[in-house]
């Protein structure tokens, strides 16, 4: 458990923290509907959206920012999303879009390169490619990519592990989903590089969970009997973040263990509430989904672009989780 000195010290710690970067960056102005794109002009007005997985609040959230958007500006969105985040099922959905054709195709690519050829192929039909939140390693593709810092996501959530720990030693755990997630990658990476300036604290290593909670949980069950100084875990997304606080329940190590989840799931916000979180680094899946959109119509109506997009990140603690509940995440629009 967080005692009430140290949470104070966090809860200033976080006040101070809070919102890393809410601004666009690289404007870059690019010559109108470049590749034949079908358009606006064209008088196209389905835009599809793509996300990692269904049924999941991150992308819910994003498909309502989205849809709220285009709504807005008259274009109809379509969200087909593949049941597991899982490039072999995405890439069907993709591909499928031959026969419907949208003017544009918001995505999250589950994989950075696995991705490249089908979006690609969607691409070369004069589809507009917008990537929200994951991004391929080919940034050639898409027009524009609006998603959260996450390597300084993974920053924060170190620098909250030492506030966290108050001097303690030990070793830290850091759960990421799978490799070629560019997301969740870009988050262990920021936290392990920012670890290393604090000494009391001892890298455990990064486990992948395949974005499955029961993976995730079993990871931190394993290591909570080979690491036996094991201090404090960093769960790089919602599904991580979830499996391993029933990982910590199920061993009665809640509370001492700090765990660090990314997003702001209603079951992640529960485990705030409740002391099985000690914080929570929450994106603003609304705006990369409202963004995603208004970049798509922009390149569609042949105005300047925004090649990269970073949205806003908070970290939240209990102290400070009422005066942030617009970040929690959504389960319906
Ligand atoms: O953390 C988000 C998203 O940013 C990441 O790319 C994949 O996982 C989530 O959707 C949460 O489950």
């Amino acid at each position: 458990m967080v005692t009430t000195r140290r949470a104070l010290a966090l809860g200033a710690a976080m006040a101070a923290a809070t919102v890393l970067a809410a601004c666009g960056s690289g404007q870059v102005g690019e010559a109108p509907n470049q590749g034949g794109q079908t358009g606006a002009q064209g008088g196209n007005k389905k835009l599809a959206l793509v996300p990692g997985v269904q049924n999941e609040p991150f992308y819910i959230s994003m498909q309502c920012g989205a849809e709220e958007e285009a709504r807005g500006a008259g274009y109809e969105l379509q969200t087909n999303a593949p049941q597991q985040f899982d490039a072999t099922l995405q890439e069907p959905i993709v591909t499928g879009l031959a026969a419907t054709k949208p003017a544009a195709l918001l995505i999250a690519p589950t994989d950075d390169v696995a991705m490249t050829e089908p979006i690609k192929q969607v691409k070369n039909l004069g589809v507009v490619v917008v990537e929200v939140d994951t991004a391929l390693k080919d940034t050639s593709v898409a027009v524009s990519t609006i998603t959260s810092n996450n390597e300084q996501g993974g920053r924060l959530a170190a620098e909250t592990m030492s506030k966290l720990a108050n001097g303690k030693s030990g070793s830290v755990l850091v759960l990421d989903t799978k490799a070629g997630t560019s997301t969740t990658n870009a988050r262990a990476k920021g936290f392990e590089d920012e670890l290393k300036k604090y000494p009391n604290l001892k890298s455990a290593g990064v486990e992948f969970t395949q974005n499955e909670p029961d993976v995730a949980a079993s990871k931190v069950t394993a290591a909570l009997s080979s690491k036996p100084d094991l201090i404090g875990i960093f769960a790089t997304n919602l599904n991580s973040g979830e499996g391993a606080a029933t990982g910590l329940r199920n061993a009665g190590k809640i509370g001492a263990v700090n765990l660090i989840g990314f997003d702001a799931s209603p079951s992640e916000v529960e485990g705030l509430k409740a002391g099985e979180f000690q914080a929570l680094i929450a994106q603003d899946p609304a705006t990369i989904g409202k963004e995603g959109v208004k970049q798509a119509i922009a390149k569609l109506d042949g105005k300047d672009v925004k090649r990269n997009i970073e949205a806003p990140l908070i970290a939240i603690t209990k102290e400070n989780m009422s005066a942030n509940e617009k970040y929690f995440y959504k389960t319906k629009c």
